[in-house]
């Protein structure tokens, strides 16, 4: 038990834990979190398999003021996140359900606890960024960083690990968005690429003159582990969320034109479906960030427009791009934008976005897009 005088929040202690222990595999947990049954070998099983792998534990519910332990039998999930940095719960692609109830399943990115690392790779890819403050954005910060870098992160559905879902009890120096927006910065200033810090500085244009200290030691680090881009993460480990400015034809903010309302999808995150909604335009790309990809498909960040129905008056849907259906949409430079198969075209009335009959002289048919990119052919 190593005790420090001095708060030192949870990025400074988790590295100083890791100084002070001599083991061949380091696992890190939250204070709130209680082992099940046989927790350890599955993890410690899959380190020694392959020390570059990062085994996490299935997290289990427990209830934050009757301390009740829920146990879902082979129920999983993964995480995610958008383009403002939401850290959320996702189900698994059915490619990435392995062939039996206990083959490990891919991560995307790491909760940031009840994960065991060979500690010798802990040192070697970089352990935790040392200029980050207290609390959040590291768990981002080190699943892009592993598997950018040679690590993968796995799921391990064997091993069970309670943790209390409770409000955090503590405060920040500083205020929390503050901390927060400085760890996220110093992790998208080492490893994102322009086309990405793009969409995240839309929706927080403050953080673009934040001082977030020196970056040049990570950023050695990444040069000198011979990371991959951040484009290959997005396009292997996380294509679900798409760069909105990446091969398309146009992208932004879809605005009806003679209104002051864009398309909107109310910051919704998940792959099932949901309402496409009109809303007065504010441009914040995380909530009103479309594209008209090449490939014929209006998107957001994270879902698809799809129409399901032919008849005029129905209502577009927002769906997965990648396991939903897959509409083709055309938009021409008069502003109308066509679904393909209906022949329908985008239209609004008083309750919002509905499909209606292409009528040349409408003018609530008309959308303009904040940005078009001239055709180049690669
Ligand atoms: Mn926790």
């Amino acid at each position: 038990m190593i005790r420090v005088p001095n708060r030192l929040g949870l990025i400074q202690a988790r590295l100083m834990g890791y100084r002070n222990s001599t083991g061949d595999i380091i696992i890190f947990f939250d204070s709130h979190m209680e082992v099940n049954i046989d927790w350890l070998q599955p993890l410690l099983t899959e380190v020694k398999h392959n020390r570059k792998t990062i085994a996490m534990a299935t997290l289990d519910y427990i209830q934050k003021d009757t301390m009740a332990y829920t146990y879902y039998k082979d129920y999983m999930i993964r995480y995610g996140f958008n383009w403002r940095l939401v850290f959320y719960e996702e189900f698994f692609r059915n490619d990435q359900v392995g062939p039996k109830p206990e083959s490990t399943r891919p991560g995307t990115v790491m909760v940031g606890a009840a994960y065991a690392i060979d500690r010798q790779f802990f040192q070697e890819i970089g352990e935790y960024d040392e200029g980050m403050k207290v609390w959040g954005g590291e768990n981002l910060e080190m699943s892009w960083r592993i598997w950018l870098c040679g690590g993968r992160l796995v799921h391990t559905p064997c091993s069970h690990i309670g943790h209390v879902a409770r409000y955090q009890p503590y405060n920040f120096p500083g205020g929390r968005v503050q901390i927060e927006q400085y760890n996220y910065k110093r992790a998208i200033e080492v490893w994102m690429e322009d086309e990405h810090k793009q969409i995240i500085y839309n929706s927080f244009p403050d953080m673009m003159t934040l001082d977030v200290g020196d970056l040049s030691a990570r950023r050695a680090l990444r040069a000198r582990l011979q990371c991959k881009p951040f484009s290959w993460f997005m396009e292997n480990i996380w294509p679900e969320l798409f760069s909105l400015n990446r091969n398309v034809l146009a992208w932004g903010s879809a605005r009806n034109l003679n209104t002051s309302k864009c398309l909107d999808n109310n910051n919704y995150l998940f792959q099932s479906e949901a309402t496409l909604l009109l809303w007065q335009c504010h441009y914040q790309f995380a909530s009103q960030g479309f594209s008209m990809t090449r490939d014929g498909r209006l998107r957001t960040s994270l879902q698809c427009v799809v129409v399901k129905g032919s008849i005029p008056g129905v209502r577009p849907k927002l769906e997965g791009c990648i396991n939903g259906p897959k509409d083709t949409w055309t938009h021409s430079q008069s502003g109308f934008i066509r679904h393909e198969s209906t022949g329908l075209c985008l239209d609004i009335d008083e309750y919002g976005v509905i499909m209606q009959a292409c009528d040349p002289t409408s003018g609530t048919q008309l959308w303009q897009f904040n940005t078009y990119v001239p055709y180049t052919r690669r």
